[in-house]
């Protein structure tokens, strides 16, 4: 096992004491020892539909039978032609120019070199700076850590590119809203306007783009208070800012609608998507942006022949992905996925706020759509601890979650059954009551 470096991981704990998935079926994950364990993230927030979807299964195998690459710059092949359209119409209107990457931190790196290059496009190159926010995720290349708010994903790493960062949207230990937090709770007055303050600092002359998650995932699903993210776009509208919504997360079912930019109500000017959009079996991203801005390309184009963007990656739209993503798409809307997750999630709102109270240690609850993220106070001196020890017990209990930072993450698949949230919320309850 001494060869792989794994992402993300405690290597030496992990090798010291492994934890092998061999495979997996519909809303379970197969350990080597042939458990059934409860995959309580889907994945990594990416196979809501459930493992093994025979259309998806079969799409792959014909599509790698058939295609199995093809050169991703000057030729192109039908599927990810298709697939652009069938993205386009669960967009917000206005959204319908699609670049596709491999992952979700290609489609961060990539939007903000779109948000760089458009204003240099328009006269206006003095536009590079980025606006992010704390505690956001936007992946793990160079653009991305620098917008990124996550302290642990960036001091290793050094200064990459100019940004700056809005406060987050957490609310205090304690706070335990259920879904979007009022308006009016005190921390949250104020919150948006910050950026006034940031375009005061910076001039609005020397930003490119802001750059949020309708609501944060990796950190422990941090959802905006109402009216923020209304605010925001007001904002950027008013000083020409291109507003980004890093949609990995949100995008393709998981707040009960195609997109978080849906469910809130606010139209951004990009939307970063990958993971949920091939249901996790195949790698794909990517960044859809408002008409205007493909137009602007285009125009400031050069010759017919010559390249508009000098940007893309060997893999984006890779063929075999593309048929994954099709048929992730089909099955969507074929099992009703989204108006499944607006019926299950008040469930599993009611279900995960009643753990309320069951450990001195538990300090906050929030949710949105089917994601649940609990925050844990420390270990005096070893604050991830008490994360890591409540996943493993889990694990052993035959259930997946997801520990990060001081918090414990929950996001069902689309497919689970009441009776399956209920059987990972008890248990979770159990793991919380029985911590020292
Ligand atoms: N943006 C957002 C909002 C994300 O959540 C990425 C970009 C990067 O995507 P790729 O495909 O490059 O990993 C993400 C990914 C977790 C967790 O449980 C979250 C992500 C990935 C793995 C684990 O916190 N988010
Ligand atoms: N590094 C080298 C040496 C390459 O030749 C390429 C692609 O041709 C890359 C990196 C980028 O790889 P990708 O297109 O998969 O992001």
């Amino acid at each position: 096992m001494a060869a792989h470096w794994m992402p993300f991981t405690g290597n030496r704990q992990f090798k010291a004491d492994p934890r092998f998935i061999v495979a997996a079926e519909g809303a379970y994950l197969i350990d080597a020892e042939g458990r059934r364990v409860f995959d309580g993230l889907s994945g990594l927030w990416c196979t809501g539909l459930g493992h093994g979807r025979r259309e998806i299964v079969e799409a792959v195998s014909r599509q790698v039978a058939t295609l199995d690459y093809s050169p991703a710059f000057q030729f192109g092949h039908p599927l990810s032609f298709e697939l652009a359209n069938r993205i386009v119409e669960r967009m917000p209107a206005g959204l319908n120019r699609v670049f596709f990457t491999a992952s979700g931190s290609e489609a961060a790196d990539t939007a903000l070199k779109i948000a760089r290059a458009y204003w240099r496009a328009r006269g206006q190159a003095g536009k590079t700076r980025f606006i992010g926010r704390a505690k956001g995720y936007h992946g793990v290349n160079f653009g991305g850590i620098s917008v990124g708010g996550i302290a642990g994903n960036r001091k290793l790493f050094g200064q990459a590119v100019e940004a700056d960062h809005l406060p987050h949207t957490q609310p205090p230990a304690g706070s335990f809203f259920r879904g979007q937090p009022p308006a009016q709770a005190p921390y949250a007055l104020g919150l948006a306007e910050q950026l006034l303050d940031l375009i005061a600092l910076h001039d609005a002359s020397t930003i490119a783009a802001v750059i949020v998650e309708p609501f944060s995932g990796s950190a422990g699903v941090v959802v905006p208070p109402q009216g923020y993210l209304q605010r925001l776009r007001e904002i950027c509208t008013a000083h020409d800012i291109l507003l980004i919504f890093d949609e990995v997360i949100t995008g393709f079912g998981r707040c009960g609608a195609w997109t978080g930019a849906e469910a809130f109500g606010v139209v951004p000017d990009m939307i970063n998507f990958a993971k949920q959009v091939t249901n996790g079996v195949q790698p794909l991203g990517g960044v859809v942006v408002r008409q205007d801005i493909y137009d602007t390309f285009m125009a400031a184009g050069g010759p017919e022949y010559a390249l508009e963007l000098p940007h893309g990656y060997t893999y984006s739209a890779h063929p075999v992905a593309c048929a994954a993503a099709l048929a992730s798409l089909q099955l969507l809307q074929q099992d009703e996925a989204l108006a499944r997750v607006r019926a299950l999630a008040p469930v599993f709102e009611a279900k995960v706020h009643a753990l309320r109270g069951i450990s001195p240690y538990l300090t906050d609850i929030r949710n949105y759509g089917l994601a649940a993220g609990l925050t844990l106070a420390p270990v005096p001196g070893e604050p991830l601890r008490r994360p890591f020890e409540v996943a493993m017990r889990m694990w052993a209990k035959g259930f997946y979650v997801r520990y990060g930072g001081d918090t414990v993450q929950l996001a069902p698949p689309f497919i689970s059954t009441e009776a399956e949230v209920d059987r990972l919320v008890d248990a979770l309850g159990e793991t919380l009551r029985g911590l020292a």
